[in-house]
């Protein structure tokens, strides 16, 4: 037994989550960026999440609302992960959501995304336009689970089993012109309702916009997820549809995504705009190359509720995932 008993990591915006030096540097350089010019005003990132009036009391249970999913199993040969599978539990209530505040704990406030009637646009340099919705995923590309390694650029990692689809399905049915060699992802925004406490309308760099080159797109790995542990996803984990691409640090998952366009430029992406230097626009995992405030050689897998005992673990060269990645990288 521990002589005290540790704050479980989303208790508390001040929780001792370790590393939190690390994720700390992040909003200070959030900070940093605001008071030196990006925007209009400083922010405060320190306070309590709250979810706005309308949103569902899920009580303390941050999996209700989620749906049991049909699907099956990946065709690919996927590497073992090396490690157990995160706990559901954890997933769901350690998140990096910034539309709906500045800590981990905003799974709560997350529950006012409306993810009803959901749409997404694809459009672009292609020849076959199409706005669909989620069930039109479904019924077109299927579903199956794709057990991966998640690597967040701030050293943390988790394993979760997503369920989705390949975005290379979406990519062969949109018939990519020659001329279209990016794409460029954004997820939901709306200042009534992704109004993290302290973000002021032009502060930041809104909405999250994410981006791959089509080579990327079109690797067997990247993925779009509808859901993860057989169920819907939880919204605070990018309901109802968000990218997962395992060998690319995480903030290249954009959430809740509404619209994709094909594009002949590298498109402009939420950190990177941020901060060039730190948040590079390939983003893949090189625990080679350090972060510029922090190495990125080694890992901390969430695997409870007490950041103390989290295991120390090396990362992995495109997280494990080189059979599948490097050639993009020659
Ligand atoms: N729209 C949006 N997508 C986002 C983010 C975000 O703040 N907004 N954070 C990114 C980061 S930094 C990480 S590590 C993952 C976290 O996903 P999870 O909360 O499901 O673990 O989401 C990514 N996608
Ligand atoms: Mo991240």
């Amino acid at each position: 037994m521990p002589f005290f008993r540790q704050p479980n990591i989303w208790d508390t915006a001040k929780a001792a989550v370790t590393p939190e030096h690390v994720f700390l540097n992040r909003r200070q350089f959030i900070r940093g960026s605001i008071a030196g010019g990006m925007g209009l005003a400083l922010l405060s990132l320190t306070g309590c999440q709250k979810a706005s009036s309308s949103a569902p009391d899920l009580g303390n249970d941050p999996l209700a609302g989620t749906q049991p999913l049909r699907f099956g199993a990946t065709d690919l040969n996927l590497p073992d992960p090396g490690r157990t599978t995160t706990p559901r539990d954890l997933t769901a209530r350690y998140n990096n959501f910034y539309e709906f505040g500045g800590n981990k704990n905003i799974w709560r406030a997350a529950q006012s995304l409306p993810t009803e009637n959901w749409q997404v646009r694809v459009h672009g340099l292609i020849d076959n336009p199409k706005t669909y919705d989620i069930d039109d995923f479904t019924r077109l590309f299927g579903l199956e689970e794709r057990l991966y390694r998640f690597r967040c650029v701030e050293a943390w990692a988790m394993t979760v089993p997503w369920v989705g689809f390949p975005m290379r399905k979406l990519l062969e049915a949109s018939d990519p012109q020659s001329s279209a060699k990016f794409v460029k992802f954004t997820s939901f925004y709306d200042e009534r309702i992704t109004t993290g406490p302290g973000w002021r309308p032009g502060s930041l760099p809104w909405p999250y916009q994410e981006g791959l080159r089509i080579e990327e797109m079109a690797n067997e790995l990247a993925f779009f997820a509808t859901g993860a542990y057989g169920h819907s996803l939880p919204k605070q984990n990018g309901a109802p549809i968000r990218m997962v691409v395992p060998w690319k640090y995480g903030f290249k998952g954009a959430k809740s995504i509404v619209d994709i366009e094909f594009t002949a430029e590298q498109p402009a992406t939420y950190w990177n705009t941020l901060g060039p230097t730190e948040y590079k626009f390939e983003a893949n995992v090189e625990p080679q190359v350090p972060h510029p405030r922090w190495s990125q050689a080694e890992e901390r897998v969430i695997d409870s509720g007490n950041p103390s005992s989290w295991n120390v673990e090396p990362t992995l060269l495109y997280n494990g995932y080189g059979e599948f990645v490097a050639d993009l990288y020659a």
